[in-house]
């Protein structure tokens, strides 16, 4: 176990000496996130309730940055009224918040704060939110090594072999003004927007998470992140009784498995008495699971759901098997659970990601979506733009979740189905790590912020939200300013689906989820290849997935969404090729056939690009100069393999069409050998890590 150093802390000393010489250094290194500054400021605040570590940091909070006039908070139970839910009111320069307990208030002081920010708390008003899904979590794909699956941002925030202090804790190294608050910022970013869970490692979970030693380093940060209402979960290894418990089976009908895993459930919660739960990849990609043993899904969640149940833990078991069996890996995710409906305990939850193949740029929603009645379901999200330009491209995923939210609430029974499950659940993979920023992209902050939002209320639009980032992020901005860079946020993920992928392309990756490879067609496996997507040829493009001709995974959707998916006619354009296998002279509903549709996207997204470059380089003074340069570096980054996506994709298609290019396309730079040979290189560039910054200052 020494190899591997989980060092939580070294010295609260060591690190706010380094953290005070510092403070002249830099500017702003992003490491405040959407928090504002804390300062003078000194209202009035009362507390009728029980004091507890929650309602400290909501009064301290509150004291450190509330402008206005006496704040009250009160603990009041109401009928009807969620836990987590709370009332503000301003009246005559007086403010109440009140909620059903002590978290319910911090969330108010949160947002009490924020709405001064955004100069939205004058006059007399009052404010009533309650959140749609009750547990809203993170789901940190951080490896015990200190690496981070599919991270941008540096190494991992809890776990790692350096002995640095991680971002959590008692002793944080941001804390530029020596102010405690500071110390916690992970734990306060996720409480302001209602993150209330995470979970600390990757779903590729090693064994050993669950060793005693590493369940004493899990329970440390439990301690820290108590207070902010944040319950911390852990992603488990299903051979975990044998890899750890030396049992010679990890079969969820063997007896001695069983109490193997009722004897860790009793280990774990005498340690964190307040454990989430866990959260399980298996069966996929490699990861043991039930049906080694020949067992099912049910079968194995159930086993850990029955160790969890005593203690109120869940289990969150992962509907991404990414070992398909019917050659459309899209239909998987339904073939493989909708059977299984009513054989799972009640504190299992079936977590699916947003779309049925793997966090593509733009997907319809997985068809699994509404289809489980009787067992509880949560969607997955990932935070991380693994491919979506990683760190160096700016997406903003508010208006993705926007568009997942509106046509899965449409055409499924999601918020039913949410609203009557026990545990009404969502989780987004985060894109946090140790650089200073956070999230390497200094705008990718957003989404961190953008999904907790999301994840209160997701009938919030995607405009509002980057409105109130921008508002709380860079409150000196000028309207027009400020509108600049919401302006850049609201078309960013567009951008990146019309230069990666348009018109319903999928998987066109060509090294590293990250560089162009339309042509690939050399894997371990044929569906992860982006010929297999494309299906690309002399005479046309798309998969084919009707049920008229396809592998009907239009029928496993409800008759509207799945019927209008179904006509060529009425696919709208932005799905046409995940569902339809059409001629390059197919019109489109524009009016433009596929093959100039696609020529048209392609040097839309590059424009789009180019476009924000503009619009970031009129912000110059406005902005931080380290942020602001920052930021047009990597939109520098973004626009150059926009340029590389265009050339490679439409050049490889040409190949296959022998068809011109129209007249509005500016001709390539690159040929399509220079795009097949210079793969475009990932992590050109990357903001510092906090340690790097130290040690810099
Ligand atoms: C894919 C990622 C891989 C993850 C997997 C998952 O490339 O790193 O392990 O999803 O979600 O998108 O399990």
């Amino acid at each position: 176990m020494n190899e591997m150093m989980f060092s939580l802390r070294k010295s609260v000393l060591t690190a706010l000496v380094a953290c005070c010489l510092a403070a002249n250094c830099h500017a702003d290194d992003g490491s405040r996130l959407w928090l504002g500054k804390t300062g003078a400021a000194n209202a009035q605040i009362t507390l009728t309730a029980k004091s507890t570590a929650t309602t400290d940091i909501a009064r301290r909070e509150l004291a450190s940055a509330w402008n206005g006039g006496a704040v009250s908070m009160t603990v009041k139970k109401v009928k009807g009224m969620k836990r987590d839910a709370y009332t503000i009111r301003i009246k005559d320069g007086k403010v109440a918040i009140t909620s059903p307990s002590d978290i319910g208030l911090l969330y108010g002081a949160y947002r009490l704060l924020q709405l001064q920010t955004m100069n939205a708390a004058g006059g007399d008003m009052e404010v009533k939110e309650s959140p749609f899904h009750d547990i809203r979590l993170l789901n940190h794909w951080d490896n015990l090594d200190g690496n981070s699956e599919r991270g941008y941002a540096g190494k991992s925030i809890f776990w790692n072999v350096s002995g640095f202090p991680k971002a959590i804790g008692s002793n944080e190294v941001k804390d530029i003004n020596n102010n405690p608050l500071n110390n916690d910022t992970y734990a306060r970013a996720c409480a302001s927007v209602g993150i209330n869970g995470a979970v600390l490692n990757n779903v590729n979970a090693s064994p050993k998470m669950l060793t005693t030693e590493v369940l004493q380093m899990a329970k440390q940060y439990a301690d820290v992140l108590r207070p902010y209402g944040i319950r911390v979960y852990l992603a488990v290894n299903f051979s975990s009784p044998v890899v750890v418990g030396g049992l010679a089976t990890a079969d969820p009908m063997d007896k001695d498995v069983q109490r193997w895993w009722k004897e860790k459930a009793k280990e774990i919660y005498g340690l964190i008495p307040d454990f989430g739960g866990f959260l399980v990849k298996a069966n996929s990609e490699g990861q043991p699971g039930p049906m080694d043993y020949g067992r099912t899904h049910a079968d194995g969640a159930n086993l850990l759901a029955g160790a969890l149940r005593p203690y109120g833990g869940i289990v969150m078991w992962r509907a991404f098997i990414n070992n398909p069996t019917d050659p459309d890996r899209a239909k998987q995710a339904r073939l493989e659970f909708e059977h299984l409906d009513g054989k799972f305990l009640d504190n299992v939850i079936i977590q699916v990601k947003n779309g049925p193949i793997d966090f593509q740029p733009r997907e319809p929603f997985n068809a699994l979506f509404g289809a489980l009645r009787q067992t509880a379901e949560m969607p997955e999200f990932q935070i991380t733009q693994e491919y979506l330009g990683q760190a160096n491209h700016l997406a903003y995923l508010g208006t993705m979740w926007e568009e997942f939210f509106s046509e899965v609430t449409q055409y499924a029974d999601y918020k039913a189905n949410q609203l009557k499950a026990k545990y009404n659940a969502i989780a987004g993979v985060a894109n946090t790590g140790t650089d200073a920023n956070w999230t390497g992209h200094p705008l990718a902050q957003s989404n961190w912020y953008a999904f907790g939002r999301m994840a209160w209320n997701p009938d919030l639009d995607a405009k509002t939200i980057a409105n109130e980032w921008v508002s709380l992020t860079f409150p000196s901005l000028s309207g027009k300013q400020h509108d600049t860079v919401v302006s850049m946020l609201m078309r960013s993920r567009e951008a990146v689906v019309d230069y990666e992928m348009p018109i319903g392309l999928t998987h066109q990756f060509g090294n590293s989820h990250y560089a162009p490879g339309a042509w690939d067609n050399r894997a371990i496996r044929r569906d992860w290849l982006p010929v297999f997507y494309n299906q690309a040829d002399a005479d046309g493009i798309g998969f084919d997935r009707t049920k008229a001709t396809g592998t009907d995974n239009t029928s496993q959707y409800s008759p509207a969404f799945g019927g209008m998916m179904e006509d060529v006619k009425t696919c709208p354009d932005k799905y046409l090729l995940w569902f339809h296998h059409v001629s390059w002279n197919h019109k489109c509903q524009t009016g433009r056939s596929v093959w100039e549709e696609l020529c048209y996207r392609y040097q839309n997204g590059l424009n789009e690009a180019r476009q924000m470059q503009r619009q970031w380089n009129s912000l110059e003074g406005a902005i931080d100069q380290d942020i602001f340069r920052d930021v047009q570096t990597r939109l520098m980054t973004q626009t150059r393999d926009a340029e590389w996506w265009k050339d490679g994709t439409l050049l490889y298609f040409q190949s296959l069409n022998k068809k011109a290019f129209p007249d509005f396309l500016e001709p390539p730079v690159h040929t399509l050998d220079e795009c097949k040979k210079n793969r475009v290189h990932v992590g050109l560039y990357r903001s510092p890590t906090r340690e790097e910054l130290n040690r810099e200052r």
